[in-house]
């Protein structure tokens, strides 16, 4: 599909609750850039930077990067894709960095992936993750065709260090504190659009769907 306008969409969900999944088939059915925060802070934690070394405390404790650094962080890359079209993976997680990015963009969509705990803590222990790209595996559910390495590239994957259940029940306990009330934020401006379950492919063909109806009113905006 060919965009005709600008989209900007946000797509959230507790830790493992697919986002990296889901984001890679939207991407690949509509085009979209994909910006993760998440991949943005390990790839700065791999340069070990002295700014890395502060974002792997905050990752390896299961705590939020403070709002500053992360939207400086984030902000610099939207801005490198221009006008593009683009699909935002775990920015914004507090209601202040929702704010700062109602402030700079316009937001058309939010989907909320609503998955249950107890299933994301089973999913994260067999994550396997290659973090040049963010590409992501499960031992179950959708396992590399050589075991540790990246299709794609050959590459070594790794499972990340905050994939540990302490620290997964800590970011869980974060979610809910810090980033549920976002959703709450998005509701009340009538852009949320959550899709409940347990398996990412019953969940998908709604989002597609939903993405495919939404799509077509932006571009008749347009004409
Ligand atoms: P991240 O990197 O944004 P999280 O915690 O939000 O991390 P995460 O862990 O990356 O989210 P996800 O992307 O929602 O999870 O899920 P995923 O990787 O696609 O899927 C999880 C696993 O389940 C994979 O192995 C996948 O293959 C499998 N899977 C998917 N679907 C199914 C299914 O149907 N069945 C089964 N069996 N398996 C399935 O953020 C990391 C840290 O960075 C900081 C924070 O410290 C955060 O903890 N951070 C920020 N701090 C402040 N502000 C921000 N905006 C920040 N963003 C990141
Ligand atoms: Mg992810």
């Amino acid at each position: 599909m060919v965009l005709q306008r600008i989209f900007r969409a946000v797509i959230m969900g507790p830790p493992g609750s697919g986002k990296g999944t889901v984001s890679e088939r939207i991407i690949k059915s509509f085009g979209l850039q994909h910006l993760s925060s998440g991949d943005i802070l390990r790839r700065n934690i791999e340069a070990k930077t002295e700014l890395g070394l502060l974002l792997k405390a905050c990752i390896d404790q299961g705590q939020l990067v403070p709002d500053d650094v992360m939207s400086r962080l984030i902000f610099r890359d939207l801005r490198a894709l221009g006008q593009s079209s683009w699909l935002l993976d775990g920015f914004p997680r507090t209601v202040s960095q929702a704010e700062a990015l109602d402030d700079a963009f316009v937001v058309d969509t939010v989907v909320n992936l609503d998955v249950p705990f107890d299933i994301i803590k089973q999913r994260l222990t067999c994550r396997w993750t290659h973090l040049p790209s963010g590409r992501v595996y499960n031992t179950d559910f959708n396992p590399p065709q050589v075991h540790g390495f990246d299709d794609l590239t050959g590459e070594p994957l790794v499972q990340r260090e905050d994939d540990l259940p302490e620290t997964v029940t800590r970011r869980l306990k974060s979610y809910e504190n810090q980033t549920e009330p976002v959703l709450e934020y998005y509701r009340s401006k009538g852009v949320l659009e959550s899709f409940s379950g347990t398996e990412t492919n019953k969940i998908w063909p709604h989002i597609e769907a939903f993405l495919h109806r939404k799509l077509p009113s932006i571009n008749e905006n347009v004409a």
